[in-house]
């Protein structure tokens, strides 16, 4: 198991990223959000600004099983009874397609339905854990904390979509929780480019206010080094 702490160039300053107690958690790359046909595209947005984000994180992903890190995937959804969709969630959005409805790849945001698994470019190995959240945060009603203590992690390099919902809430949530966060840059994305950039721009700023930024080509060449 690697043990060696590595240098990331980043912003506002490198990153001290200890291999064995940091994490690859990769937010909700589902089917529904990033693939033509779904959920994201039937509300009109252009999931190809989400797309984008696929080879870096399948690159990133690649090299971090290599070193043998820990990696944690998570997915946004509801129990199939929806008892845990607050009706205030329920309620918000496009009132033509909401959280159990049928959708495209069956029904939207609910847990076992075809459109709410992680996408085949980044499915989970056997292994690695898969947080099931039901809200924009990884941490809140989850058991992410919990396998993060059992795991000896302390420091998340964060991935997935979007950059500035459940990617943002979770880097703020883990932030208050005392864990150091690295926002991958390029293996994030939004529909809304221009909340894309300032979202990186605000968990950077102020001295790293909510964490770290850097981009994926920084992140694999430490963690390749093998020192
Ligand atoms: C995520 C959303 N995953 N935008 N969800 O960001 O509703």
């Amino acid at each position: 198991m690697a043990h060696r702490v590595v240098h990331i160039p980043a912003t506002p300053s490198a990153f001290a990223l200890e291999k064995a107690h940091a994490a690859l958690l990769i937010i909700d790359m589902q089917r529904d959000f990033l693939e033509p046909g779904g959920f994201g595209e039937a509300l009109g947005n252009d999931v190809s600004h989400l797309r984008r984000a696929i080879a870096p994180n399948l690159a990133l992903l690649t090299a971090w099983r290599a070193a043998g890190m820990t990696v944690i995937h998570t997915r946004e959804g509801h129990r199939t009874d929806l008892a845990d969709l607050p009706p205030a969630k329920h309620r918000r959005g496009n009132a033509a397609l909401r959280i159990g409805d049928h959708g495209p790849m069956g029904r939207i945001l609910v847990r076992g339905e075809a459109g709410h698994d992680i996408i085949p470019e980044l499915y989970p190995l056997p292994g690695e854990p898969v947080i099931d959240k039901p809200g924009k945060g990884a941490f809140f009603a989850t058991d992410l904390e919990a396998i993060l203590r059992h795991c000896r992690i302390n420091q998340l390099v964060v991935t997935g979509v979007t950059t500035e919902v459940c990617v943002h809430t979770t880097i703020r949530e883990a932030n208050d929780r005392g864990y150091e966060c690295l926002a991958v840059s390029d293996c994030c994305a939004s529909y809304f480019p221009e909340f894309h950039d300032m979202a990186l721009r605000m968990i950077a700023a102020q001295g790293g206010i909510f964490g770290w930024v850097g981009d994926s080509s920084a992140v694999i060449d430490a963690i390749s080094r093998g020192d």
